[in-house]
């Protein structure tokens, strides 16, 4: 599209993340037509060789080891946080303070109230906002969301998601530092209940509307761990496991779990949801499928359907290749870059917005305040 606006990005973190959301800004224009188009301005980290090293793979233009330097820079338009948990707070604050939009790494915050502030000063300064639940853009979520508001399941009976990993079994692998700062509590805020279950979260508030309350249990498997930044052995303060049982405000019974000692699950995130007419079934490591049960098919040839998401009639897939041929996990960032463009060419904000994303803070506190309490909890 000829005449596109530049959109200067200034990147926050180096790792894991920052390489995805970097992938999807540089694919972005290739793929969808926009009004917008994102210049890799800057990116940021602590360590001078490896984020300079970081830019000239990715393509940034410049780089900064000081967070607060690229804030105040004029040539950027967009901060975009992909650095460790603890780190959300004060740069979204200093971003919107300074009048940039801000895009964030999920979860938020570390717990709601820290999301709060965030929430406030995104909307107190009117600056674009959206956070990087990914999962929600994957095509067969998306189609998954289609099919509930065209009313095909009816009421709603039954929401069931887990999210399920095994990386760290070991009672040898350290806390904390690079890599390893999901297990330091300070650093994440909490264990998989902000990791792992605020993705089932997200995603089912999108899908099955808001929880009324949730009765939780949690549990740490390995107490001390070695720290790598003291060289200590210190206590672990992280779930390493969190399930929970909730019920939605449209009626509908939940059961959630996240665990990361699913010996054999490496990120095995799944959801079934049950209606009066038709269910729902999506699996992370067969993505591009949708599993799909219609009561109202002729009896004999009733069964679940495996729908194969790779037609161009099925949501962000006719940006991509030809029917048949699928896409995986890095899409759905480019998928989210290219709505969260498109809200800023509309005027009508993508979701989730720091504000939605909120809502999911405010189930996983209600989540760990009830694993505490032994009672059920409100969001
Ligand atoms: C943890 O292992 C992790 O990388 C999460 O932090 C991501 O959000 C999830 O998508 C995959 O697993």
């Amino acid at each position: 599209m000829a005449g596109r606006k530049k959109l200067n990005v200034g990147l926050v973190g180096y790792g894991f993340m920052g390489r995805t959301h970097s992938n999807a800004f540089g694919k972005v224009n290739q793929f969808f037509e926009l009004g917008y188009e994102p210049a890799l301005k800057a990116v940021c980290g602590r360590d001078k060789a490896k984020v300079e090293d970081f830019a000239r793979t990715w393509n940034y233009e410049t780089s900064e080891t000081d967070w607060r330097k690229l804030v105040e820079r004029k040539d950027i338009d967009l901060i975009d946080i992909a650095a460790p948990n603890d780190t959300h707070g004060e740069i979204a604050l200093a971003a919107a303070a300074a009048g940039k939009m801000v895009m964030c790494e999920k979860p938020l915050g570390r717990n709601a109230a820290e999301s709060t502030k965030m929430t406030e000063a995104v909307e107190r300064a009117k600056v674009p906002n959206m956070v990087w639940y990914n999962y929600r853009r994957v095509p067969a979520v998306t189609l998954a969301k289609q099919l509930i508001d065209e009313g095909r399941l009816g009421r709603i009976y039954h929401y069931r998601a887990k999210f399920l990993q095994d990386w760290t079994i070991s009672k040898d692998l350290p806390q904390g530092g690079t890599g390893l700062w999901r297990l330091d509590v300070g650093v994440a805020g909490s264990g998989v209940t902000g990791d792992l279950l605020a993705h089932c979260i997200d995603t089912a508030l999108w899908l099955n509307g808001g929880i009324g309350s949730v009765t939780a249990m949690t549990e740490t498997f390995v107490k001390e761990r070695m720290h790598n930044l003291t060289g200590k052995v210190e206590p672990v303060g992280i779930d390493d496991a969190s399930l929970f049982l909730a019920r939605f405000a449209n009626g509908s019974l939940a059961s959630f779990e996240a665990t990361r000692y699913a010996r054999g699950h490496k990120a095995l995130y799944t959801f079934e949801i049950n209606g009066e007419h038709a269910s729902i079934f999506w699996d992370l490591h067969d993505l591009h499928r949708l599993q799909y049960f219609d009561h109202g098919d002729q009896g004999t040839v009733r069964g679940w359907r495996s729908i194969h998401i790779t037609d161009s009639d099925h949501p962000y897939m006719a940006h991509w290749w030809v029917p048949g041929l699928q896409i995986g996990y890095e899409h759905t960032f480019v998928h989210q870059v290219a709505d969260f463009l498109k809200g800023l060419a509309s005027g009508k904000a993508a979701a989730p917005t720091f504000r939605d994303a909120l809502a999911t803070d405010e189930v996983t506190d209600a989540v760990l305040r009830s694993a505490q309490s032994g009672r059920w909890e409100q969001p």
